[in-house]
């Protein structure tokens, strides 16, 4: 049964639980009492060069020890192919190169900064292959996107009204084209409703993406947002490419490291350096913008992770190919053995949510925040309804290699 307000479902990243309430049918889940702990490892070689080497055992001293990734079970090391394509990457892809990996999360709460949501539809941490492919270096922009349009004329989602066989209760006057967007709150309110902070904004689309005020003037090196999961794979194939499955996405996110927090490693801010584009401040009242951003930024402002990939964690979530259900780890786990190349089940279900269609969404946004939503970490999960679009969700393109 559809909302009697024409609401196309709200995004993921600022919302009270992630078993994914219903626009209009929210629960609260109360705050758990965050576990902070301060985690010190302080590894500290005392010994002196200058008197080992004036030592008479000194002279048999060993090499300095080799740097090993270490390892954390479940999790076990990334194994990837050694195969690439030859000839020169498609222009603004990189090349994945595959192989087998763990895929998932561990329970965030357990995290120095890991938020207040366990996230148990990221568990268990499993094993998959996926075969090598090209990547978009970056999100989709609005220039790109633009490019599309003029080429082929394509009407987005949240430029189409609803239609009354979509929302047959719904009053005539709500039957309008707009999208979801995100609005700051005057002063601090309880996270256990997100209608606090998102809203449907006639008018809100691709070119206007907070409004019909608003617009992408100088912003054409910018993620494309407002755009629904038909709308990324209209432009995907018009690209001749396709959306990642969630396994190729977050095999790539990874670049080659084996169970990280996050795409660099372990540690959120290391050295007090940001690494994504995420919120800082006080939510969903203030975005401090101490990374450098309030709000969105343009593609390419933080470090490329292993792989050559720009913003695999923040700025805006990117949407995957396959349908979400919160146990579908669970069913490839119990299947043993290594899951390979998989697409996803044959079809969504949330049991928050249960009457709508969603599909995975990875990497967080810039609303994301350990006050809330910690889903810039790399193993875990979003979701959304697959005809609603926000101001934080765009997407990137992959394409299969050639035959070896
Ligand atoms: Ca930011």
């Amino acid at each position: 049964m559809r909302s009697t307000t024409p609401y196309r479902r709200p995004p993921n990243s600022a919302r009270p639980k992630q078993a994914a309430a219903r626009w209009l049918f929210l629960r609260y889940s109360p705050w758990k009492s965050a576990v902070v702990f301060a985690v010190v490892a302080a590894g500290v070689i005392a010994a002196t060069i200058w008197s080992r080497r004036h030592s008479a055992a000194q002279a048999a001293a060993p090499e300095p020890a080799t740097v090993v990734e270490v390892i954390r079970p479940p999790f076990e090391r990334t194994l990837p192919n050694a195969f690439r394509p030859a000839g020169d990457a498609p222009s603004g892809m990189v090349w994945i190169p595959g192989g087998e990996f763990s895929m998932g999360s561990n329970d965030p709460t357990k995290c120095l900064c890991g938020g207040h949501d366990g996230m148990p539809d990221a568990r268990p941490i499993h094993r998959v292959y996926v075969d090598g492919f090209w990547m978009d270096q970056n999100d989709v922009t609005n220039e790109q996107f633009a490019k599309f349009v003029a080429a082929t004329g394509y009407v987005t989602i949240a430029e189409k009204a609803p239609t009354r066989e979509e929302f047959p209760t719904a009053p005539i006057e709500n039957l309008v084209a707009g999208s979801t967007v995100f609005t700051p709150t005057p002063g601090p309110v309880p996270l256990d409703n997100y209608l606090r902070w998102w809203s449907y904004v006639h008018g809100a689309d691709w070119r206007h993406p907070q409004g019909p005020d608003s617009d992408i003037k100088g912003r054409d090196n910018y993620p494309v947002v407002q755009v629904a999961y038909p709308d990324a794979v209209a432009y995907a194939k018009w690209a001749g490419k396709r959306l990642p499955t969630e396994a190729e996405w977050e095999f790539a996110a990874r670049g080659g490291l084996s169970g990280r927090v996050y795409a660099w490693g372990d540690d959120l801010t290391p050295g007090g350096k940001h690494m994504a584009n995420t919120y800082q401040g006080t939510f969903p009242v203030k975005d401090t913008g101490e990374d450098g951003f309030a709000g969105i930024a343009p593609v390419a402002q933080f470090p490329a992770n292993g792989y050559g990939l720009y913003d695999m964690s923040g700025n805006v979530w990117q949407w995957c190919s396959d349908w979400y259900r919160p146990d579908y780890f669970k069913q490839l786990a119990a299947a043993g053995g290594v899951a390979r190349n998989p697409q996803g089940p044959d079809s969504s279900f949330d049991p928050g949510d249960p009457s709508e269609q969603k599909h995975v969404h990875k990497g967080g946004s810039f609303l994301c925040t350990d006050q809330y939503c910690t889903r810039y970490m790399v193993g875990t999960r979003g979701k959304g309804e697959t005809n609603t679009a926000a101001n934080h969700l765009g997407f990137r393109c992959v394409k299969p290699a050639p035959a070896n």
